[in-house]
């Protein structure tokens, strides 16, 4: 990895790699990803793997976002295990890693913004070794939604994410929970063309608006834990967690560290579906 790559995420809390895919590798992982979207467009509906983008309340043909796609398809499950992503998270979470989860964000023309928020609220663990992965599956810029980070909130504190009208969780920080250092003028916004990869922290504050142009910004999202990180909302079934392992070795010892937490209760009807969870909420950003 390059040595700038790490000190930027460990300082700002994320980091960008342009050109970290070569045209070919990311060709092929685009091609796998639009043989899984095709796959949508004899639904009418969200399923547990699809979800569409909603007008008046109803899906539309528009797909939104992929649910854990390397649970459903071997492309994405070796694409995410690959020598080349290990290589690159190694040197930021050590030697012994597991997977946590996935997610493709289409984000079609029109399509729906993601509002500021810290992933550590939605899954605690005994550590925050803990970061995505982002590959850029088309280019991200300015008017198609492009993911923004704020600068060193990766230490900072967690903040409440429960929507302060209905009191439930809701994936993102209502503004009345906002503070100073809350200041979207002051973000990053991660643009590049597709093949670039970003690394942001688990604490890091980050959001996008919504897509303003006329193609897609599709966003493959990984989750990766140091395995030492144990989930404090549980592991679920043990065998499913230890075969998430991609790299070194598994422990039963957790590592626990002195960490903000907190924890997503009480939940809403939405359960985890970040979009529709973010929906119920008022006092929006984007
Ligand atoms: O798609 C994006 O721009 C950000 C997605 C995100 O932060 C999430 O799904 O948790």
């Amino acid at each position: 990895m390059f040595s700038d790559t790490r000190k930027g995420y460990f300082e700002k809390g994320y980091a960008k790699v342009e050109g970290f895919f070569s045209e070919s590798e990311i060709s092929q992982l685009i091609s796998d990803v639009r043989q899984i979207e095709q796959l949508s467009q004899t639904l009418d509906k969200d399923d547990d793997i699809f979800q569409f983008e909603k007008k008046n309340g109803k899906a539309t043909k528009l797909l939104r976002r992929i649910e854990n796609p390397h649970l459903h398809f071997d492309t994405i499950n070796s694409f995410a295990r690959s020598k080349k992503v290990i290589d690159l998270l190694t040197p930021l979470l050590g030697e012994n890693i597991r997977l946590h989860n996935s997610k493709i964000n289409i984000k079609p023309p029109t399509g729906a913004p993601v509002q500021w928020h810290q992933d550590w609220s939605f899954y605690p663990h005994t550590n925050d070794s803990f970061l995505t992965l982002g590959v850029f599956l088309d280019e991200a810029n300015e008017l198609n939604g492009a993911l923004a980070c704020l600068p060193g909130t990766h230490t900072g504190k967690i903040y409440d994410h429960r929507n302060v009208e209905t009191g439930k969780f809701c994936h993102a920080i209502s503004r009345s929970n906002w503070d100073e250092n809350l200041d979207p003028e002051s973000a990053e916004l991660l643009v590049g063309p597709k093949g670039t990869v970003t690394l942001h922290h688990v604490r890091t504050l980050h959001g996008s608006g919504p897509n303003h142009s006329t193609i897609c910004r599709r966003f493959l999202l990984i989750g990766y834990a140091a395995a030492d990180a144990w989930p404090l909302l549980g592991p679920g079934n043990f065998r499913d967690y230890e075969s998430l392992m991609i790299s070194g070795a598994s422990t039963v010892f957790p590592r626990m560290e002195q960490i903000p937490v907190t924890v997503p209760f009480p939940l809403s009807e939405y359960g985890d579906r970040i979009f529709e969870s973010q929906r119920a909420l008022t006092q929006t950003y984007y």
